[in-house]
């Protein structure tokens, strides 16, 4: 159904008149509030939401469906907090920690010299032995390997751990990381800004104010980065609209963001295993309603290595126009929550054929979203 339709469909006197007045908002090019997501959530049929958000999709991006070629690196799972929901986090010492030397790291980075990889993505846990000297050192000499790849690296929890161990400045610290070579942030740690909730899945680290402030520096001092909010477990539709509003109203004041990522809360190996996981419509609903609500959000992403293939494929058709990249098996944080993907990697083939099955046009990235390949 297309976006004529819909208005066929919403003119109707039978159809509801608030979805009415919402899908008029979407097609006027105005922005909806708190209490329209709200109804979307609640109200809104899954096809409903696919063609408001698809229309939006298609208007900012077209067919264009953007990956990259990346990899990550996990330098430590050893973390000084415990959230609730974290599967893979260990202490000093228990079975199954890892913490990689600056030159095991540096031995991974040399085998995918020359491979064409643009990306490197590195996050861990929040080692309470690491500063930000060491990870500024590691940045230098993953430059000198591969200069020109984007370093992507350090959720605002893990930054404001360092930065504060540096007794430096929001300011300084993150000024002295761009010089080290960090080029953007990743939208991890953010999870849920809802203080009720986060106090209950992740009270002990950097709180909304922090990871917000974070992120509003890191603009200002020219790095940008991206957000995530961690969904589908003890939260409700007025938690993620309270998440998505407080990164709007920021977006509305840097610019800075380049892309939302819902990220489904997956259960296995957690102490949240009891609540369970979201089903995929819930998925395919949150996707659409996110890009209805962040119409100043450039991108959003399906990371598949979260949601499996399949769900990454069909988001397609609900607002998403990013699927992050080939992975190439270097990420542990899913594969130990229980997603589909025990060894997430993926072909730049397998992206294309992925993307093109639906007839999207795919086209491969820089993290900056500079058009490399368009296939
Ligand atoms: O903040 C941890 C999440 C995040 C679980 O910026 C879990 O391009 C679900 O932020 N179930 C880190 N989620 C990953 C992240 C990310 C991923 C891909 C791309 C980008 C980007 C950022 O992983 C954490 C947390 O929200 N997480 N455990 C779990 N059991
Ligand atoms: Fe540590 Fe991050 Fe896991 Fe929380 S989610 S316990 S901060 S590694």
């Amino acid at each position: 159904m297309s976006i004529q339709n819909i208005k066929t469909l919403t003119d109707n006197s039978t159809f509801d008149i608030e979805l009415r007045k919402i899908a008029d908002k979407v097609i006027n090019d105005e922005r909806i509030n708190d209490k329209d997501a709200l109804t979307l959530y609640e109200k809104a049929e899954l096809g409903f939401l696919g063609i408001l958000a698809n229309y939006i999709r298609e208007k900012k991006h077209g067919d264009k469906t953007y990956f990259n070629k990346n990899f990550h690196i996990e330098p430590t799972n050893i973390c000084i907090y415990s959230c609730k929901f974290c599967s893979y986090v260990r202490k000093i010492g228990q079975e199954g920690a890892w913490e990689y030397s600056i030159e095991d790291i540096l031995k991974t980075v040399e085998s995918y010299k020359g491979t064409g990889v643009t990306e490197v993505h590195i996050v861990g846990g929040v080692h309470p032995k690491r500063d930000l000297y060491y990870y500024g050192e590691m940045m230098q000499k993953i430059k000198k390997i591969i200069p020109n790849i984007h370093i992507k690296a350090f959720t605002a929890v893990e930054l404001e751990y360092m930065i504060k161990k540096a007794k430096l400045s929001l300011e300084d610290g993150l000024s002295k990381l761009k010089e080290y070579g960090l080029d953007s942030i990743p939208g991890g740690g953010a999870e849920i800004f809802h203080p009720d909730i986060r106090k209950e899945i992740c009270d002990e680290k950097a709180s909304t104010d922090m990871w917000l402030t974070i992120h509003e520096t890191a603009h200002k001092v020219g790095i940008p980065s991206n957000a995530t909010i961690l969904y589908g477990h003890v939260e409700n539709y007025e938690h993620r609209v309270h998440h998505m509003s407080k990164l709007r109203e920021l977006q509305d004041k840097t610019k800075g963001f380049k892309t939302y990522i819902p990220l489904k809360f997956r259960k296995e190996n957690n102490s949240m295993s009891h609540i369970g996981e979201v089903t995929s419509i819930e998925d395919l609903k949150n996707f659409a309603v996110s890009r209805i609500y962040l119409d100043n959000f450039p991108h959003l992403k399906a990371y598949w290595p979260s949601i499996g293939r399949n769900i990454a494929q069909l988001s397609l058709s609900f607002g998403v126009d990013d699927i992050d990249g080939t992975i190439d098996d270097s990420t542990k944080i899913y594969s130990m929550a229980g997603a589909e993907d025990q060894n997430p990697k993926m072909t730049t083939n397998d992206l294309v054929k992925l993307i093109k099955d639906v007839k999207r046009i795919p086209i491969e990235r820089d993290t900056l979203y500079n058009v490399i390949n368009t296939f």
